[in-house]
């Protein structure tokens, strides 16, 4: 059974995230699976940029970076190559890891370097008032959409799957044990990992949206959720409002770390 205090601390509490955020469930989903993966606690190294969902490298008890908006995977790349002995987990927001961090997510992706990432999808701009992200659904309501939004939005799951990453999942906060689960595997997977959880936000995204409080947020994941494996046999028309949760993708293959220790070993053998 986990003391959630002994990876917290509790110092800084309590936590600045709103009444019925979803972002506390997906941090205690994230530290029941750094337990059961039994990591060492001096051998994790979690990482953020800027957000509501960054934040969370405050309050945890590992070491941790609280970077710069959009560059936790840039500066969590420079950990990983320096010292591969350390598990890099990676705590960013949709905002943060999909627009201005975008290109570092997809590249992090290519190079499949062994990240850990855990992407909170609260489908706006939490911490700065609510405007558009690139996840925000076609025709929601944001600050900087108040007629909806007439852009389409980003699949994160497809996209990182699409730029090569080794194992890829989406949870949400409502079915919290599985995204545990999800979050244990890709801490096991060498290689580019990313676990995108949906966390409701009443203050900004549900206000707006009229989809009430943190708790009926909740229970519209519960309602909307199918699981991949049904969204397989389903058509298109029948998935439109839906959220598909799973494992979308397990594999293994070269990472980026290794192959690079390959050609310092190589080199050196050679003495060049
Ligand atoms: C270079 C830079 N641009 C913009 C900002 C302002 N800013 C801070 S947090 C944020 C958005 C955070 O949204 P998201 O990553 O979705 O996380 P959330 O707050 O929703 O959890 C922005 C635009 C900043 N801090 N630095
Ligand atoms: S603004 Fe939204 S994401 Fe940020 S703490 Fe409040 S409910 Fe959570």
């Amino acid at each position: 059974m986990i003391n959630y205090e002994q990876y917290l601390r509790t110092e800084k509490l309590p936590l600045i995230w709103c009444p019925g955020c979803g972002h506390g469930i997906v941090m205690k989903a994230l530290l029941r699976a750094v337990h059961e993966a039994q990591l060492d606690k001096d051998k994790v190294c979690m990482v953020s940029g800027i957000g509501c969902s960054s934040r969370l490298t405050g309050y945890v008890d590992f070491n941790t970076l609280h970077t710069t908006h959009g560059r936790a995977i840039a500066f969590a790349t420079g950990i990983k190559m320096a010292r591969p002995e350390m598990h890099v987990i990676v705590i960013t927001g949709d905002g943060d890891a999909s627009s201005i961090g975008g290109n570092h997510l997809i590249h992090a992706a290519r190079r499949n370097i062994d990240l850990t990432v855990v992407l909170f999808n609260n489908q706006i701009y939490g911490m700065t008032g609510g405007q558009v992200s690139p996840t925000t659904p076609y025709n929601a309501y944001a600050s900087t959409a108040p007629y909806g939004s007439f852009e389409n939005n980003f699949d994160i799951p497809q996209l990182v799957e699409a730029a090569g990453a080794s194992f890829v999942a989406r949870g949400t906060a409502y079915h919290a044990m599985p995204l545990t689960n999800y979050i244990v595997k890709a801490i096991d997977r060498k290689g580019f990992s990313l676990v995108e959880a949906l966390s409701p936000c009443p203050t900004t995204f549900g206000r707006r949206n009229k989809q009430g409080d943190g708790v009926k947020m909740l229970q519209r994941q519960k309602d909307h959720t199918i699981s991949q494996r049904k969204a397989e046999s389903m058509p298109d028309s029948e998935l439109n409002d839906k959220i598909i949760t799973g494992i979308f993708v397990d594999i293994q293959k070269p990472e980026c770390r290794e192959e690079y220790q390959k050609l310092i070993d190589h080199k050196k053998g050679k003495g060049a």
